[in-house]
């Protein structure tokens, strides 16, 4: 049999956002949270696993640097899968190495771990033979990497089980082709600031923070039912909202967080105010934005509005004209020039060029896919 795999994952953003755990050692969220897995061709973790009775230890590396295994997540993962394995208990002994790396950059502050750690649990469940959903597993690792271990529209459940989370996992709730005109734009933004770590946000918004009781138990429940029904009827209006209302909010419990955590910039509020004078010249939503923690806004419109609403996040936010060709990632984009009439209905200044350093355009994605031993992790013969 093989003894290796290669897989790749992509992110999973929210729309209603986890934040914040009732048990830190579980990753056990307080509330529940809805998020759309995005398409790995455009953004992905890829991970190669070999187990060998020859390696004398167990061994990682991340982007073609080795880091140590004495991480406790990752450790965590390792000692759930294992628990499960239906293979052989020799084979479980074999020492395992682990190759993976990200086709966006690590920096960018997007949800990098949580891709890694949706696609080494993939990974390691086909390799030990584990049948059934393993997004509980990959929980261990990083709790978003729950959602991402699915394709599509993906709920995550809080779970009632507060002694083992054995309830506390995800599932697809419709696949990508349910509402295939939706598309996704990634907007980096440039930042220089070290931002607090969701971990240590996380924990000391439940510490300190009076609104996010209120929050995972009076807002987010009800919150959930709507965006079920927004996606299930392809609302996009409603989805719009619910999808703004929830990043605001999220946010506002941070704010509230004792010292307060700020996770936007200066430019991404001014995203954010564009997007509600773009919407409101529309008369209707066209545009939902989400921030994660830190300062770049994903965004979430359909097919049909991307061309138009980029050429006016553009004229507000102009791209540096030597970077042009490095700037746009992923699905090619039309380029028209902004609409006056449109321009004049808005009202916004314009920023100076650069605030912006990238965007990636892709869609919703089907989650996890394996990939064929030719495309294993490129630097992995160098470290057998
Ligand atoms: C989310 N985020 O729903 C939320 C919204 C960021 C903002 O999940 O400590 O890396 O590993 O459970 O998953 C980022 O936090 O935190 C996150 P841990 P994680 O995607």
């Amino acid at each position: 049999m093989a003894n290796s795999v290669t897989f790749a994952t992509s992110i999973n953003m929210s729309v209603i956002k986890y934040w914040g755990k009732r048990n830190e050692e579980l990753v056990l969220p307080m509330n529940g949270s809805i998020g759309l897995t995005m398409d790995s061709e455009h953004l992905c973790a890829k991970t190669t696993i070999e187990i060998n009775p020859e390696f004398k230890e167990d061994r990682i590396w991340l982007n073609g640097k080795e880091e140590t295994m004495q991480n406790p997540r990752l450790q965590n993962c390792l000692r759930e899968i294992k628990k499960r394995a239906q293979v052989p208990q020799q084979m479980v002994n074999w020492k395992i190495h682990i190759w993976s790396e990200n086709n966006f950059p690590t920096a960018a502050g997007l949800a990098s771990s949580a891709a890694g750690y949706a696609c080494l649990t993939t990974a390691l469940a086909k390799l030990y033979k584990i049948e059934g959903n393993i997004s509980g597993i990959a929980r261990f690792g990083s709790g978003s990497a729950c959602r991402a271990a699915h394709g599509g529209f993906v709920r995550w459940y809080p779970g009632f089980d507060d002694l083992t989370g054995s309830d506390c996992i995800s599932e697809t709730i419709f696949p990508a082709s349910h509402w295939p005109e939706m598309r996704i734009l990634v907007v980096v933004v440039n930042d220089s600031k070290k931002k607090v770590s969701s971990i240590e946000g996380m924990t000391r918004t439940v510490q300190t923070s009076e609104f996010m009781k209120y929050r995972a138990e009076k807002i987010s429940p009800k919150r959930i039912d709507q965006m079920l029904e927004a996606i299930t009827n392809k609302d996009f209006e409603m989805f719009a909202e619910l999808t703004n209302r929830d990043s605001n909010e999220m946010h506002g419990v941070c704010w509230a967080a004792y010292p307060p955590i700020f996770y936007n910039n200066d430019t991404t509020l001014g995203i954010i105010e564009l997007i509600h004078l773009y919407n409101n010249a529309k008369g209707g939503h066209k545009v939902a934005y989400t921030v994660d923690a830190g300062p770049n806004a994903t965004l979430f419109l359909l097919e049909k509005d991307v061309t138009e609403f980029l050429s006016i996040l553009h004229h507000h936010f102009p791209i540096i004209e030597e970077v042009i060709s490095e700037y746009f990632k992923g699905m090619p984009v039309g380029n028209i020039p902004a609409p006056q009439e449109l321009l004049e209905r808005i009202k916004y200044p314009t920023n100076k060029p650069g605030k912006l350093k990238y965007i990636i355009y892709t869609k919703v994605g089907d989650g996890p896919k394996q990939l064929p031993d030719c495309e294993a992790v490129n630097l992995q013969s160098q470290f057998k």
